[in-house]
């Protein structure tokens, strides 16, 4: 079995300070909690932005901000950044942030439209063709997200039309979305047994799920993603103080389940990755 690679999803669109004090917001905040994270055992950052105030923003001179400092205090990390921002914003606003200098390693690509709490988050087949272009012509590697089952089919089906970049495909399915596809160890099976020969998955257990989702993706032969964007709670009624223990917390589940856990380097040969 591959070693495990590890994402912390340090800040997310939604989350907030009210819900949890270490939710990072400016600059110097987010540099703290990816150094946490990577310290801890990720060699991935999923990166959302935020202005100094919280508002959530795509805008690609805040992310070459981010970028260039996270890259600062952590020179070998992966950045994954969000093309999905946050609800209610338009493809193009979305789109900034993969502007940055250099061109991203990787980037989100969400797989379909769904619910997403009490709002619509909306990813229309001509938004997905649009990311699937600019991803191709930048040589941007998209991690492919699926909150609902059915997004699986269609990304498959638009990679097979050559809209999308196509092998090898990395996935990662963000079960327990309210309103989306449940975070049973069934469902992340159906979609693991569906994906190509030779892709590779991150699971993605949003809330208290986070890590009776962890769980099957060590054993499975899968990888992992926690961090604030998905989950603020380290045990029930736990506050985490930072995406490190979150991060510490799947890295002791590796160790107890025999798995060992990949540095930044490894997770590139393991995603077939070029560093920039
Ligand atoms: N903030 C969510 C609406 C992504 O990063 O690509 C979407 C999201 C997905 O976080
Ligand atoms: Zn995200």
């Amino acid at each position: 079995m591959e070693k495990l690679i590890i994402t912390a999803a340090i800040c997310g669109a939604e989350v907030t300070k009210e819900q949890n004090p270490n939710v990072p917001y400016t600059v110097e905040e987010i540099v703290r909690e990816a150094k946490s994270a990577v310290d801890a055992g990720a060699a991935i950052v999923h990166l959302h932005v935020r202005e100094d105030d919280g508002k959530p923003t795509q805008s690609h001179v805040r992310f070459q901000e981010c970028t260039e400092a996270i890259l600062k205090a952590c020179p070998n990390v992966i950045l994954i950044p969000s093309t999905g921002g946050a609800v209610g914003m338009t493809p193009d606003e979305r789109l900034d942030s993969t502007n940055t200098t250099p061109i991203p390693e990787m980037a989100t690509l969400d797989c379909g439209t769904c619910n997403f709490g009490d709002e619509i988050f909306d990813n229309t087949m001509p938004t997905m063709r649009a990311f699937g272009k600019r991803m191709i012509e930048k040589g941007i590697k998209p991690e492919y997200e699926c909150f609902e089952m059915g997004h699986l089919d269609t990304i498959l089906t638009m990679a097979r039309k050559g809209e999308v970049p196509g092998d090898p495909m990395q996935f990662n399915f963000v079960l327990g979305v309210p309103g989306c596809t449940p975070a049973t160890v069934d469902n992340l099976c159906w979609l693991v047994n569906k994906i190509p020969a030779g892709s590779t998955w991150t699971a993605t257990g949003i809330g208290r799920h986070a890590f009776t989702l962890a769980a099957p993706a060590i054993v499975m032969g899968g990888n992992v993603r926690v961090g604030f964007e998905d989950n603020l709670y380290l045990e029930r009624g736990v506050l985490a103080k930072s995406n490190g223990e979150l991060v510490d917390k799947v890295v002791r589940m590796a160790k107890l389940l025999g798995r060992q856990v990949a540095t930044s380097d490894e997770a590139r040969e393991i995603l077939s990755l070029k560093k920039r």
